[in-house]
């Protein structure tokens, strides 16, 4: 290619001060067959060292041709600016690449990610690219928020001081009117010893015909504040606000305050990074639930390349980037899957808890990351979802720590013997818990509980979702 500068670092080159000057990415790629045919007299790591070098020139100060140089060019300073490829891999087909950080404007995410990752994804010469991760340098984190509450200020809301969070989605997904969600809000917060916390809205429910977002979030609330007053136990309700207009979503949001909530719940993939961040800086006085309806499209890859080793197949960009950027942006929880739930998981799910919850995050030993320190940002709730029941409390809380909202939707309400004995069964199996009384040796002491009926239906560890 007949780039003007050369995007390809000297071996060995490292940026110096990276957390002070540069954003970094990390990138796998897969070289076309094509690519290799047509170009005879080029090696493979050769035709790899031009994609890398291509990439950080496309998403930084490059174009695929020379381009005029004379004065008022802009020449130099796109020299001086220009990102580096590094650290190629040979083997794995992966590299970083260092964009100086006066190329970006620091609190503008949407901007940030055209740059970075806008344009890239359609080279020729590549079959297939993964962005794995990012790291963001100290003065682009101090361009936003972070979460307004975060793990501490949603405990001190709740009163609680180091337990998990149990809610539940209504199930059927749709189904409920609006009162009879807010009937099923009232068993929830009441049954069983009065201490189960919160219902959640699913994602298909926004303000249907027998359904309303008005009536359902002011019903709701009521139950939640009557719930308190009889069990003395602070409930919450992640109430769905999600919508295209963001001026619908701050109006929702003012509803769910004068209401006296305590969160609301986006979908911050199909809503969008300008959404989050315009909802976060809104100052709602309102928690953010952040459900990410959609990820997978973005996320997912099947390819045994997916964690560095081995061919990828497809395009993509990893649930590890998307996390950071919600926790950047100012979520207070957000859905990162559980242990177990997904194929061949590699611990993805606890390193996105540690991506969520530390404040000087490492890179993980297996999975291509790079960490990230996250300086005045707050730790967010890890929100474990999908396909979750009783039998999984002690599992996914010995990997995820307390920190964590449990999410049981048919796992509550398929219980056997209805929906008070679903309530009951979670709660025995965080008593329990909480008392190091294994849920095995539970169930044999206690056959006829609500968890021994529950684990004998579903038994141990999460659900897969086909
Ligand atoms: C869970 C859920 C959630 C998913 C998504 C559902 O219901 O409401 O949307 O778990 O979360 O519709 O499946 P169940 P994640 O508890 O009945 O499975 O993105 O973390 O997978
Ligand atoms: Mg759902």
């Amino acid at each position: 290619m007949a780039v003007q500068f050369n995007y390809l670092a000297k071996k060995g080159w490292k940026p110096k001060n990276p957390d002070e000057d540069y954003v970094i990415t990390l990138i796998k790629i897969e070289i076309d067959e094509r690519a290799i045919k047509e170009a005879k007299n080029k090696t493979k790591k050769e035709i790899f060292e031009e994609a890398a070098a291509t990439v950080a020139a496309e998403s930084s100060t490059g174009t695929w041709t020379k381009v005029y140089d004379g004065k008022d060019s802009g020449i130099p300073l796109a020299g001086e600016k220009r990102a580096l490829a590094y650290d190629l891999d040979y083997e794995k087909f992966m590299f970083k690449v260092a964009y100086p950080i006066d190329l970006f404007e620091l609190d503008n995410i949407s901007g940030l990610f055209a740059g970075i990752i806008g344009n890239i994804a359609g080279m020729k010469m590549v079959s297939a690219m993964r962005v794995y991760d990012v790291r963001l340098p100290r003065r682009m984190v101090e361009a936003f928020p972070g979460p307004k509450f975060g793990v501490e200020g949603i405990r001190k809301i709740l009163k609680n001081k180091d337990r998990f969070l149990a809610i539940t989605v209504p199930k059927p997904k749709i189904g409920r009117t609006d009162e009879e969600q807010a009937r099923l809000a009232k068993i929830l917060f009441t049954s069983g010893d009065g201490s189960y916390e919160g219902i959640k809205d699913d994602e298909n429910l926004t303000n249907l015909e027998f359904n309303k977002f008005d009536k359902r979030c002011k019903l709701v609330l009521e139950e939640a504040k009557r719930a308190e007053k009889i069990t003395g136990k602070k409930k919450f309700y992640l109430c769905n606000l999600t919508h295209s207009n963001i001026n619908e979503m701050l109006r929702r949001a003012k509803h769910i305050k004068s209401n006296g909530g305590i969160f609301f719940m986006m979908d911050v993939v199909t809503t969008g990074f300008a959404a989050v961040d315009t909802m976060r800086r809104a100052e709602t006085g309102l928690a953010i639930h952040a459900h990410r309806a959609m990820h997978g499209f973005i996320t997912r890859d099947n390819s045994p390349g997916i964690h560095g080793k081995g061919k990828l197949y497809g395009f993509s960009v990893s649930m590890i980037f998307l996390a950071k950027i919600f926790r950047l942006l100012g979520v207070d929880t957000l859905h990162g899957g559980s242990p177990l739930a997904k194929m061949e998981d590699y611990g993805e799910a606890v390193y996105i808890r540690n991506i969520l919850q530390e404040r000087n995050l490492k890179p993980h030993p297996q999975i291509p990351s790079l960490g990230q320190n996250w300086y005045h940002i707050k730790p967010v709730w890890m929100v474990a979802s999908g396909g979750l029941h009783p039998g999984d409390v002690e599992s996914v809380l010995k990997e995820l720590g307390n920190d964590v909202i449990m999410q049981f939707g048919g796992g509550l309400l398929g219980h056997p013997q209805g929906i008070e004995a679903g309530v009951k069964a979670v709660e025995q199996a965080r008593e329990a818990y909480y008392k190091k009384i294994p849920l095995k040796k539970f169930i044999e002491k206690n056959p006829n509980s609500e968890l021994a009926a529950a684990i004998n239906l579903w038994g141990y560890g999460p659900k897969i979702v086909y």
